[in-house]
């Protein structure tokens, strides 16, 4: 072998392992909205606990508005006192807020994402009832069979706006069959709207585990079925441009329960304090008239 040979050789071994290199590196970043699930991923068995806690609305809520529904007058006969309902506050408690775990270490290291939550094989139900619908506030889990029903006497046209997600419309006359959708992606929240009925809303929460609840019109929320550990809860409510939000943290007890009240309204801070803190209690000379 002459000396040229020799370098071309060598020079053509180098480039091949440059080339396999480049193959087989350059891994990408793991895509959080991701499809689908991590197939290494295993299911979580193991001890559980809960969040529970209660939204509260601090101040005087906005005023409830008659909706007008004259654009559809089947809407009026079924539905004559149809009014807004972005803000449902009663005795000070919020009802319709999303509550859902962000993110978190469960106990041994591990996050919530390294564990395969199955996809329910259980639907949920989005009704069109009163030219309102009910839910006004919902969850799902990624490809999760969402049913969508017409209980009314008049057409309605579907139609969520998503970021994440693909975006659709479907009309749904009076008596069609339910339409079945799922969402692919995680998303927090998907706003639905009807191209019939302005004043139609709804917003739609798609998440890739279950840890997720809506405060019901006692403000109340409960997230079973939890790992133990230290998780970030977000309270979310609509209003604005994409909602409002408040988190804090929140330790989950094996077999126990963590504690996750919020407060929306006037004078409510960004973070709220978790019941879980342990500051000691200081007291201070109250001057006494
Ligand atoms: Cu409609």
């Amino acid at each position: 072998m002459n000396k040229q040979t020799k370098v071309w050789l060598v020079l053509s071994i180098a480039l091949s392992l440059l080339v396999l290199a480049a193959a087989c590196g350059g891994a990408k970043a793991p895509d959080t909205n991701a499809p689908t699930a991590d197939a290494t991923a295993a299911p979580y068995s193991g001890p559980t606990g809960s969040v529970s806690g209660v939204i509260s609305y601090n101040g005087t809520p906005p005023a409830a508005k008659k909706i007008d529904t004259t654009a559809d007058p089947v809407c009026g006969q079924k539905n004559p006192n149809l009014t807004t309902d972005d803000t449902i506050v009663k005795d000070g408690k919020l009802a319709n807020t999303f509550v859902y775990v962000k993110e978190g270490s469960v106990e041994g290291g591990k996050k919530i994402g390294d564990f395969a939550w199955a996809t329910p094989t259980s639907e949920v139900q989005l009704d069109q009832n009163g030219c309102h619908y009910a839910p006004h506030v919902l969850g799902v889990q990624v490809n999760q069979k969402l049913k969508i029903t017409n209980s009314d006497n008049t057409q309605h046209n579907i139609h969520p706006t998503p970021k994440l997600n693909q975006e659709w419309n479907q009309t749904q006359a009076n008596g069609a069959p339910p339409i079945e959708k799922s969402f692919a992606r995680a998303e927090q929240l998907i706003p639905v709207k009807c191209n019939q009925h302005p004043w139609m809303k709804a917003y739609i929460g798609v998440m890739k585990h279950p840890f997720f609840s809506v405060s019901n019109d006692t403000g109340a929320f409960e997230i079973k079925g939890l790992p133990p550990g230290t998780y970030t809860v977000v309270a979310w409510r609509e209003g604005g441009a994409t909602g409002e939000e408040k988190t804090m943290q929140v330790t989950v007890p094996a077999n126990g329960a963590g504690k996750a009240d919020f407060a929306f309204g006037e004078g409510a801070s960004a973070a709220n304090k978790s019941s879980l803190q342990m500051m000691p209690a200081i007291e201070l000379p109250v001057a006494k008239h």
